[in-house]
């Protein structure tokens, strides 16, 4: 090999206190996992002679516990950014330990470009393969490694021999220019390849190679639930409608989907539905049901940013290459998330809510407005610029004491004018053309759980005919105070 081999210990002892550590990978997958463990372990050793070691944190998005876990409970963390969904480093971040800084993905590649963030100071990237000439072969994601290639000062590659070499060709590695030299993005289908299939790295600034095998680590699916199945449902009949209306065309369009298990029921939905042909995704995360349909021909194509799947399923994948390997490719963030190419692709995208309000603004990661989640992800990156906007969420949280449809958002990520659908296990509500009262009417009506729709209601009428959005100032969180004063939103009173 072109390159020396290192301990992960060795590589981990080339970090230094204070350094930025960009790990390219996304959800939880493609990521350097042995350089962290061991950075977590010298980070404690260090913590315990007294010592102060910690290290600014950016990635693609996720991290599995090799990572965001070890790290966190390492306390080595000064900063994090743009995603996270690690209980640990959540609990950190909540706990004022770790400065956290939620960002857009689609903005974080162009953003160090832009030196917004800082320098890299390291580099850590899992590599299938290496080429003879030094060129590496990517794992199950891209992220933004292209990016922290060029921008880090130094690189140590993990070489996992989990992943076979021959899903060379899997990856297709593209950057934009800055601006004012920027031009369009040439992809016109989902499929269309723009970049190369290897990451080229300037050679000189590789520090070794640590060899590993070591799986992702993602867990399997809860299996769906009445509710999650419900949402699924819903979502594909309101498709199926748009279908026949024609206000979908009738070789559909490209789907993008979130992550998590209600993600998953709808893309099952869908597949379901033989009415609704054949389709792609052009997409950020790939998870396991995307495998699943390929599998029974109801997906053509997936272009995503990772292949966040079981082990179980990947080794599928791995198994049959000459069926799925052509039919998946994985792109910078960047790429998958970009505005541009949502619009001319005319992207159906369907999100996640954890609170949505009644005029349509939705919040997907602050719970009661001050406790970081996972994070923005690329929810917003799509959900502004999709041909339809979906954001999908269970009308109520927490056995029924939260109601996931408040008057007003505690916080706000994805607001009206984006948000076009809201759909619930207890129905959709379609928010396009509509006044904000039109839109309150329509989703008390449609997407409010039965215990709330009182409550509700209650609070529309308040400033109902009075203005042109009926919200209440002195009211408007009422339902949040109830919930942190009493435990319970019904509690509220209007
Ligand atoms: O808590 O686990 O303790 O039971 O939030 O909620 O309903 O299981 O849904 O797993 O799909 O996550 C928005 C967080 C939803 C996710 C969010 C509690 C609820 C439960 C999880 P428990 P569910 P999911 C592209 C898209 C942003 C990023 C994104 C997310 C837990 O989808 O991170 O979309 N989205 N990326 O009980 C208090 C409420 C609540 C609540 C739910 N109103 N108040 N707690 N919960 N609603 C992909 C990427 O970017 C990588």
């Amino acid at each position: 090999m072109i390159y020396s081999t290192l301990t992960a210990e060795e590589a981990a002892a080339l970090i230094k206190d204070g350094d930025v550590v960009g790990i390219g990978g996304f959800s939880s997958v493609g990521t350097a996992k042995a350089v962290p463990a061991a950075l977590a372990k010298r980070a404690e050793m260090l913590h315990a002679n007294g010592e102060s070691f910690q290290v600014g944190l950016i990635t693609g998005g996720s991290t599995g516990d090799q990572i965001d876990g070890a790290l966190s409970r390492a306390k080595a963390v000064k900063f994090r950014t743009p995603f996270q969904s690690h209980k640990d480093m959540r609990n950190a971040i909540n706990a004022g330990e770790v400065h956290y800084f939620d960002m857009h993905l689609s903005h974080v590649a162009q953003d160090l470009r832009y030196g917004f963030l800082g320098n890299i100071d390291v580099a850590l990237i899992e590599a299938a393969d290496i080429t003879d000439d030094g060129e590496i072969v990517l794992t199950t994601s891209v992220g933004i490694t292209p990016t922290i290639a060029k921008s880090a000062n130094k690189i140590i590659i993990e070489l996992n021999t989990h992943h076979p070499a021959s899903i060379l060709g899997m990856h297709d590695l593209y950057e934009p220019a800055n601006p004012p030299y920027r031009r369009e993005i040439p992809i016109y289908t989902s499929s269309d390849r723009i970049g190369t299939a290897t990451l080229k790295v300037d050679k000189s600034k590789v520090l070794g190679v640590v060899l590993t095998d070591m799986p992702d680590g993602i867990a399997a699916f809860t299996p769906v639930d009445a509710v999650t199945a419900k949402i699924g449902q819903n979502v594909a009949d309101f498709l199926l409608s748009e279908l026949k209306i024609g206000r979908i065309p009738k070789e559909f369009l490209p789907l993008q989907s979130g992550v998590g298990n209600i993600a998953n029921a709808v893309l099952g939905s869908l597949g379901e539905c033989q009415d609704i042909p054949a389709f792609t995704m052009f997409t950020e995360v790939i998870q396991n049901s995307v495998i699943s349909l390929m599998e029974k021909g109801r997906i053509s194509f997936a272009s995503g940013s990772s292949l966040t799947l079981s082990d179980e399923v990947l080794q599928t994948v791995y198994n049959d290459y000459s069926f799925y390997g052509p039919k998946l490719m994985l792109r910078p963030q960047e790429i998958t998330n970009h505005p541009e190419l949502s619009r001319r692709l005319g992207v159906i995208a369907i999100n996640t809510a954890l609170e949505a309000d009644i005029f349509g603004n939705v919040n997907s990661t602050n719970v009661l407005g001050q406790k970081m989640m996972n994070g923005l992800g690329g929810s917003a990156d799509f959900a502004r610029n999709a041909y339809l906007s979906i954001f999908t969420c269970p009308s109520v949280a927490k056995k029924g004491v939260i109601s996931a449809i408040v008057p007003m958002v505690s916080h706000l990520d994805s607001s009206e004018h984006s948000v076009k659908i809201l759909v619930t296990e207890q129905g959709v509500a379609d928010l396009r053309a509509k006044s904000p009262l039109q839109k309150a009417q329509t989703i008390i009506e449609n997407c409010v759980h039965p215990e709330y729709k009182e409550l509700l209601w209650d609070y529309l009428k308040i400033q109902m005919g009075k203005c042109h959005t009926p919200m209440a100032l002195t009211k408007a969180l009422q339902m949040h105070i109830a919930f942190e004063e009493t435990g319970d939103m019904r509690n509220a009173k209007f």
